[in-house]
């Protein structure tokens, strides 16, 4: 396209959880170009290839522009009013045959706060159950239980400008230079200008090569790294008494924990050289500010967290908390997961994590929502599908999640999707998950829709719309409003204003927050935002969210993982991301990035791969104790000896076939990171049809053969 552009709108990017401002440029209706805004405060006129590039998907071929509803094997397009009555008809039928709680819905993080927060007030007033959830599940659900529990909110303690005000940084399990580009770059700028770097990944990611040292544990056992430091830091004198007793609880009992963590038992459990985890220890806590900033490699395990709780515990020891520079930041992964679990679209918890059987609070809600809702917790996203299959739950209502690509098990997902008697879902595009569905409505991306994102800094930005949806799309909100019309509940917002305008009544947190103000202050609002408007970039500065103003401290042993190699399985598996793509692909694929990266691969140690007789760029074959894919190999010192690592952005490659039921104590997110696996050459890279498949999405016009083809299964066989 060629050009002036006629109109430019600021928004705010929809792809991670960094929330880079973007300028779109369009003409005539059409997006001509994406620049980052110069005065973005996370961005700071920065964004990557996903944000810049990725957004020619909107006008996909099979981009999704009318209602599709199931046919036999095959969908038909519907109109509206057809889709939302069968819809109404369905629930209706299934809530008064079975009670409401046989529904369950997932509200979509990649959608706006306003979207989720009518999703859940639907779910919860036109339903009648708690049955709702989010991603976060799967994600950073274990960083919210910790931060509840330790420091009593659920959000990073401070902002990304801690990090150039850090004399020092621990990067744990997260790899911000593919997941969080544009953070990832500000953490590089940091170590050139002299930030201390300590990063603890299994493998060597780029930033490691920035690091004063890089820890590479064994996956499943950075509970017994913390422990090792938290032990030094101990033994070392180099605890913050005063900020211990003025301003924590239970030090005692952690400090009876921590004799048996010297650094070389810490070595024998770890494989961490002892030495690394004293040095590692001192730059944390001889530095004047020091934040630590962390991922998925610390939740998505068994004991996810009870490890985010350890982290905790190293903030409280050294009183590196509450000020500029000494910050706990978790880089929480969708733009808007921060957000859809501050708006209440979780089974347990209303709005900014009131609990829903906390009688004051459900009442607030019931006088201002007319109706009564239920006190007793709703199903978790592992829950439902088990309820599925057991035939308890009946219908499932997915707005904007691909759960048949991306959840754990998919084999026991989609025995669970195809159990159900009815699924709606509401996305952009067929995926994975709509092939079971009996209803697909059509909705509008972030470039196409009026709202607001909560970044990883509790951050709420403006998201204006710069283009139309396609053909008969309609944006989120109208599509929930209508639906929830049809069930016989008005929601009765005139638009997503509205619907904040509820959040900031209902919500002490947001007791300032609406779109007038978000208009006005360019560099967005972190909440707590108190009624006149004063946002809070730093946490707990003076105290604690908990009782007496006083922290937790966690005395919490190292356990195991709940996977291990064995003879049959010999390697573990790392699954994680790749910078050019994004979670389930369906817009990623669709834009120019497939062109950079077109196909899955997985990530080989030279030792491990002469063992098993495979070259770099044969086909082979991955078997777990629940599944087996096949996908090129690709030979890499990045990653340890034992230990393998792949992406799960293509549907060719099923990566989460892999992945078992295994998931946190606490909060049932996923053991994404450990799974034991063997590996074994099944060809040479011509022999596999992956990459073919690969670049045939990629292209524009296979795109569209490729949907026909999809919407016509039904189950997959
Ligand atoms: N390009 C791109 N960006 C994305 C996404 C995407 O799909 N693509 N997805 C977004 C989402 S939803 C999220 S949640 C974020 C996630 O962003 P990150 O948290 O950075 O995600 P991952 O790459 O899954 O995992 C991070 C690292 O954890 C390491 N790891 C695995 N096991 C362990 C362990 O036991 N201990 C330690 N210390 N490390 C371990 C892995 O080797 C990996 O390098 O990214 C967001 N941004
Ligand atoms: N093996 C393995 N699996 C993982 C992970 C891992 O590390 N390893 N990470 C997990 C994590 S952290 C996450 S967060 C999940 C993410 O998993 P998902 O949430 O399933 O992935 P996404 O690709 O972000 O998007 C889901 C769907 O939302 C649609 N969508 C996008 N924008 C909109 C919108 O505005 N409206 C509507 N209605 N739909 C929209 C997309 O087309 C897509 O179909 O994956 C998890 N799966
Ligand atoms: S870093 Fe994240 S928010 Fe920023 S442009 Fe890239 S994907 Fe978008
Ligand atoms: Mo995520």
């Amino acid at each position: 396209m060629s050009g002036p552009p006629d109109n430019t709108v600021t928004t705010t990017c929809g792809y991670c959880g960094v929330g880079c401002r973007l300028e779109v440029h369009t003409a005539a209706g059409a997006i001509l170009n994406v620049t980052p805004a110069l005065d973005g405060p996370a961005n700071r006129g920065h964004a990557c290839v996903k944000g810049r590039f990725a957004h020619r998907f909107t006008r996909a071929r099979d981009r999704l522009t009318e209602p599709l509803i199931r046919d036999g094997d095959d969908f038909r397009a519907a109109s509206w009013e057809e889709a939302i009555g069968r819809i109404t008809a369905e629930l209706t039928r299934i809530k008064s045959a079975h009670g409401p709680n046989a529904i369950a819905a997932l509200a979509s993080s990649r959608a706006t706060n306003e979207d989720c927060y009518a999703m859940q007030r639907m779910v919860r007033a036109a339903i009648g159950t708690n049955n709702i959830d989010n991603c976060s599940r799967v994600c950073h659900s274990p960083t919210s239980f910790a931060l509840l529990s330790s420091l009593g909110a659920s959000g990073a303690t401070g902002s990304f400008d801690d990090i150039a005000a850090a004399d020092a940084a621990i990067l744990i399990g997260v790899n911000p230079t593919e997941g969080h580009p544009v953070v990832g770059a500000r953490i590089k700028q940091a170590a050139l200008r002299g930030t201390k770097l300590v990063t603890i990944d299994p493998r060597r990611i780029e930033l490691a090569d920035y690091a004063a040292v890089h820890l590479a544990p064994r996956p499943g056992t950075t509970a017994a790294v913390l422990l090792g430091l938290a032990h030094v830091i101990e033994r070392d004198g180099l605890t913050d008494r005063n900020f211990i007793s003025a301003s924590t609880e239970g030090y005692e009992t952690l400090a009876e924990l921590l004799p048996a963590y010297t650094p070389e038992s810490v070595q024998e459990i770890t494989g961490v050289p002892a030495a690394d985890i004293q040095t590692a220890a001192h730059v944390y806590a001889e530095a004047g500010e020091a934040s630590v900033i962390w991922g998925l490699g610390m939740t998505e395990h068994l004991y996810g967290s009870e490890s985010v709780r350890l982290i905790c515990n190293l903030a409280l020891m050294t009183g590196k908390i509450g000020r500029r520079g000494s910050a706990l930041l978790p880089l929480r992964g969708q733009n808007n997961v921060q957000g859809a679990s501050d708006m209440g679209a979780l089974p347990d918890v209303f709005t900014a994590y009131r609990s829903v059987g906390n009688d004051e609070v459900a009442r607030a809600f019931e006088a201002h929502w007319g109706v009564s809702v239920p006190r007793e917790r709703g199903l978790r996203i592992n829950e439902m599908f088990d309820a599925a299959v057991a035939g308890e739950l009946k219908a499932m209502y997915i707005f904007g999640e691909d759960v048949a690509q991306t959840d754990p098990n998919t084999t026991h997902v989609i025995a669970a999707l195809k159990r159900l008697e009815f699924l709606v879902c509401q996305d952009i595009f067929q995926n994975e998950t709509t092939k079971y569905a009996d209803v697909v409505l059509p909705a509008s991306s972030f470039l196409e829709k009026l709202g607001t994102f909560t970044n990883a800094e509790r951050r709420i930005q403006l998201v204006e719309p710069a283009i139309d949806p396609p053909g008969g799309a309609r944006t989120d909100f109208e599509i929930i409003g209508e639906v929830s019309r049809a069930l016989g509940y008005d929601l009765g917002y005139d638009g997503p204003a509205d619907a904040m305008d509820e959040i900031a009544t209902l919500t002490p947190d947001f007791a300032g927050v609406g779109f007038e103000g978000l208009r006005r202050e360019r560099s967005g609002l972190q909440w707590p935002v108190t009624a006149d408007g004063v946002d809070s970039p730093i946490l707990f500065e003076r105290e604690f969210d908990l009782p007496g103003g006083r922290a937790r401290f966690a005395a919490l042993p190292y356990k195991a993982p709940g996977d291990s190699a064995d003879a049959e399985y010999p390697l573990i598996l790392i699954t994680g991301r790749r910078l050019h793509h994004y979670n389930a692909g369906t817009m990623t694929r669709r834009t120019a990035n497939v062109e950079l990266v077109d196909h899955e691969w997985l990530e080989i140690h030279p030792d491990d791969a002469e063992r098993a007789g495979v070259a770099d760029g044969d086909l082979v074959a991955v078997r777990s104790r629940v599944g087996r894919i096949e996908l090129p190999a690709r030979v890499t010192e990045r990653i340890v000896p034992g230990h393998v690592f792949t992406a799960f952005h293509f549907p060719e490659v099923r990566t989460n076939l892999l992945v078992g039921d295994s998931s946190d104590v606490n909060t049932a997110c996923p053991e994404y990171k450990v799974t034991a696996v063997a590996v074994e050459r099944v060809g040479d890279r011509a022999d596999g049809d992956h990459v073919a498949v690969d670049r045939a999405v990629g292209d524009r016009a296979a795109v569209g053969r490729a949907a026909v083809g999809r919407a016509t299964i039904r189950s997959g066989g």
